[in-house]
């Protein structure tokens, strides 16, 4: 028997390192749904290029729902209330998205998870993303929610050091890490996006990470 795109069911969870746990096909079944909310954000505030402060300019485009909104320029990195391009508020994170995340989060064992960022990178065809750590929050005790829709990625795992070598991770439409714990502060990245096509995003790869940007976490 072969499954489709939208009767495939999800599958249990599966520990990727301490504190992190991969819920693969979470958002597979409602990826039409995800799609349209990212599209609604996108027409507010619309994927794009940011430079780095080493003057570089990113391959992945970027937009940001929520609260706050991360942005990097030549200045440096930080989250933003307003989005920089427009002078307004960034889109409200749509309720759907939230209680995904917040769903997909509780079902890793991070309850009370109040996401109050979503950044949204889009890659297309050989758009990649170095190794980094998610530092510019306030509360690393948070996990990182991220989603990813569109065509498949290799996602690097790499260790608390720079110089750890990474483990390589697939990652498919529907599949969502949820990202904490004593690996919060993690190196990871992922490589060139192959050329391919997704039914429904076509030559792209979306990657939502949700997060708590300034909120402090705790679980009550
Ligand atoms: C991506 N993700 O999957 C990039 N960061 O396209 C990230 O950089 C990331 O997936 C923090 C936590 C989870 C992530
Ligand atoms: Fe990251």
């Amino acid at each position: 028997m072969s499954l489709s795109l939208f009767d495939a069911e999800p599958l249990p969870p599966e520990v990727i390192d301490d504190g992190v746990v991969l819920l693969r096909g979470f958002a597979a079944q409602q990826g039409p749904q995800w799609i349209e909310a990212v599209q609604s954000i996108q027409a507010q505030a619309g994927f794009r290029a940011m430079q780095v402060p080493g003057g570089k300019t990113m391959s992945v485009a970027i937009s940001n729902c929520g609260d706050w909104g991360w942005v990097s320029d030549l200045q440096g990195y930080r989250y933003s209330a307003v989005d920089p391009q427009s002078g307004r508020s960034w889109p409200a994170m749509p309720a759907f998205l939230r209680q995904q995340a917040v769903e997909a989060a509780a079902l890793a064992g991070y309850a009370g998870f109040a996401p109050d960022a979503c950044l949204i990178n889009r890659y297309e065809i050989g758009a990649r993303m170095g190794l980094h750590r998610d530092q510019d929050e306030a509360d690393f005790a948070a996990p990182i929610v991220s989603v990813s829709l569109g065509l498949p990625c290799t996602f690097l795992w790499g260790g608390l050091t720079r110089s750890q070598p990474a483990r390589r991770l697939q990652l498919t439409h529907g599949d969502v890490l949820v990202f904490g714990g004593a690996s919060r502060l993690v190196y990871h990245g992922v490589q060139p996006l192959k050329s391919g096509w997704h039914e429904l995003l076509g030559h792209e790869r979306w990657n939502l990470t949700f997060r708590m940007a300034k909120a402090g976490y705790s679980v009550t």
